[in-house]
C-alpha cells in the first residue's frame, strides 16, 4: 500500500524537574544549596531515510510521546537527558504544523535531520539558581513542557520528470520501457494506483528520475477519478511530460486531453503550469496517428512534441536523451523556482505578546505561553516559590496591567487552574 499523507500528534518529552537540596556536613548546621538541574526531554526528530518509499509506517501509530528528561537529585546530581525520538520517514517528506498551516520541514536529502517536536529544558535545581542576592535559595523549577504538535505529514515525491495524461494513455508502458520501473500495465482505467519512480538513461550515459503518476481525469482537482491526491507529487517534478493517445484508441481527440490535462494541473495549482513541458505524443503504431498528429501539431505552438510507440519501442530514446538535455541545461534559479513552489517559512517564530488579560465574571485571567511556562515550572513548594513567581510577574508588568485595567486590592486573578488574590 502507498500512503503519502499522515497526521500525527506529537509531544515532546518534558524536561526533568529540578531539586531542592541542601548541603549537610557534619559541624555545619545547614550548608549552602545542593540540588541539581532536571534533563533535558526528548526532541522528536524526523530523518529522512532511502530505505523508505512510502509513509505507510506512520499509519499506525498516531501519537509519539518523547521520554522525559531525569528529574534533578540531590548532592548536585543533575537529572541525565532522555534520549531524542527519531521517526524515519521517506526522502521527500514534507512536514506541516496544522495549526499554523506552516511548512516546518521539508527532508529532502537522504539522512537530513529536522528536529518536529522541541523536548522541554530541564528544571533549574536550587544551585543554579542562586544569585548574588539569594545565594541559598529555598526553591527549584519544574521542568519545562514538551512541545506539543499536530502535524500533516505528506511525501512529495522527487523525480526529475512527470509523465501526466489522461488513464490508459500508455504512461506506465513508457516508464518501463525507459527505466527498470515495472508497473502494471492493462487496458482498463486507473491501471496504476499510485506513483512509480524510475531511473532513466540517455545515451550520454547520466541519468534522471522520471515519475509515472496515476492517471488524471476532469475534475481531478475536485476529487474525480483518483482526485487530486496525486497531483502534489508534480509539485517537485522539474519537467511535465504530456502523454497523450494519438492514436485516439478511446475516441477522444488529443487536442482535447492535453487542454484537460493543463487545466486540471492549473486548478490544482496555477504555478504547475510555469514549469516547463513536453508533449509525448504515444500509440503512433495506430492507423490514423499521422493524420491525428497533424491536426494536434497545428493548434500547439512552442512545445516540443516526440512522437513515440511505447507498445513496439520507438522513438523514446529520443525523449530521454532530450529530457537529460533539458535537465541539464535548467539554471539554477530555474530549478530553484521549480522547488520553491510553496513559499518554505521554516520555523518562523513571532515575539507575541507575553501575555493578556480578561475578565471572566468576577475573576481576572491571565493568558499567555510565557506565563503560563513560568507557572508550569514553578513548584509553589514553600513562600520562597510564590514570592519569585510574583515577582516575575510584576517584571513581566502583569500588575501594572491589572491596575490599568481596574482591578482592586483583593480581586480573585486566574492563571490556569490556579487561583490568587490580587494585592496592589
Ligand atoms: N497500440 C498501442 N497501445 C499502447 C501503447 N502504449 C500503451 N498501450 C496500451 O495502452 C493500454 C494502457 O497502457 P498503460 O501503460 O497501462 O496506460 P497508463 O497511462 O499507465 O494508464 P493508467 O495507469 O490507467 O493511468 C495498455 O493496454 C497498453 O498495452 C502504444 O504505443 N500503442
Ligand atoms: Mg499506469
Amino acid at each position: 500500500m502507498f500512503v503519502d499523507e499522515v497526521n500525527l500528534e506529537l509531544i515532546a518529552g518534558s524536561g526533568g524537574n529540578g531539586c531542592t537540596a541542601f548541603r549537610r556536613e557534619k559541624y555545619v548546621a545547614m550548608g549552602g544549596p545542593f540540588g541539581g538541574d532536571g534533563g533535558k526531554g526528548a526532541d522528536i526528530i524526523f530523518k529522512a531515510d532511502t530505505g523508505l518509499n512510502t509513509l505507510l509506517d506512520l499509519r499506525y501509530q498516531k501519537k509519539y510521546i518523547g521520554e522525559k528528561g531525569a528529574n534533578g537529585e540531590g548532592k548536585n546530581k543533575d537529572g541525565a537527558n532522555a534520549s531524542d525520538m527519531i521517526i524515519k520517514v521517506p526522502v521527500g517528506t514534507v512536514v506541516t504544523d496544522m495549526k499554523t498551516n506552516e511548512i516546518i520541514a521539508d527532508l529532502i536529502k537522504p539522512g537530513q535531520t529536522a528536529v518536529i517536536a522541541k523536548g522541554g529544558r530541564g528544571g533549574r535545581g536550587n544551585t543554579s539558581l542562586r544569585t548574588k542576592s539569594n545565594t541559598a535559595p529555598n526553591y527549584s523549577e519544574n521542568g519545562e513542557e514538551g512541545e506539543k504538535k499536530e502535524v500533516k505529514v505528506e511525501l512529495k515525491l522527487l523525480a526529475d520528470v512527470g509523465l501526466v495524461g489522461l488513464p490508459s494513455v500508455g504512461k506506465s508502458t513508457i516508464i518501463s520501457c525507459l527505466s527498470a520501473s515495472r508497473p502494471k500495465i492493462a487496458a482498463y482505467h486507473f491501471t496504476t494506483l499510485s506513483p512509480n519512480l524510475g531511473v532513466v538513461k540517455a545515451r550520454n550515459g547520466k541519468t534522471f528520475v522520471m515519475a509515472d503518476l496515476p492517471g488524471l481525469i476532469e475534475g481531478a482537482s475536485l476529487g474525480a477519478g483518483l482526485g487530486d491526491k496525486f497531483l502534489k507529487h508534480i509539485e517537485r517534478c522539474k519537467i511535465v511530460a504530456h502523454v497523450i493517445d494519438m492514436g485516439k484508441t478511446e475516441g477522444r481527440d488529443p487536442f482535447e486531453d492535453y487542454e484537460l490535462i493543463n487545466k486540471e494541473l492549473a486548478d490544482f495549482d496555477k504555478r504547475l503550469l510555469e514549469k516547463p513541458q513536453i508533449i509525448i505524443a504515444n500509440k503512433m503504431d495506430v492507423e490514423g496517428s499521422i493524420d491525428n498528429l497533424k491536426d494536434f501539431k497545428k493548434k500547439i505552438k512552442d512545445i516540443k512534441i516526440f512522437e513515440v510507440s511505447a507498445a513496439t519501442k520507438t522513438g523514446l530514446q529520443e525523449v530521454a536523451d532530450y529530457l537529460q538535455e533539458m535537465l541539464e541545461n535548467m539554471t539554477e534559479e530555474e530549478i530553484i523556482e521549480n522547488e520553491t513552489i510553496e513559499e518554505h517559512k521554516v520555523y518562523k517564530y513571532e515575539k507575541k505578546e507575553p501575555f493578556t488579560i480578561y475578565k471572566e465574571d468576577d475573576v481576572w485571567v491571565i493568558e499567555g505561553a510565557e506565563i503560563e511556562k513560568m507557572f508550569k515550572m514553578t513548584k509553589f513548594a514553600s513562600d520562597e516559590d510564590e514570592y519569585r513567581f510574583a515577582n516575575r510577574l510584576t517584571k513581566l508588568g502583569v500588575d501594572d496591567k491589572l491596575k490599568e485595567l481596574g482591578a482592586q486590592d483583593g480581586d480573585q486573578v486566574r492563571i490556569l487552574d490556579f487561583y490568587f488574590d490580587f494585592k496592589d
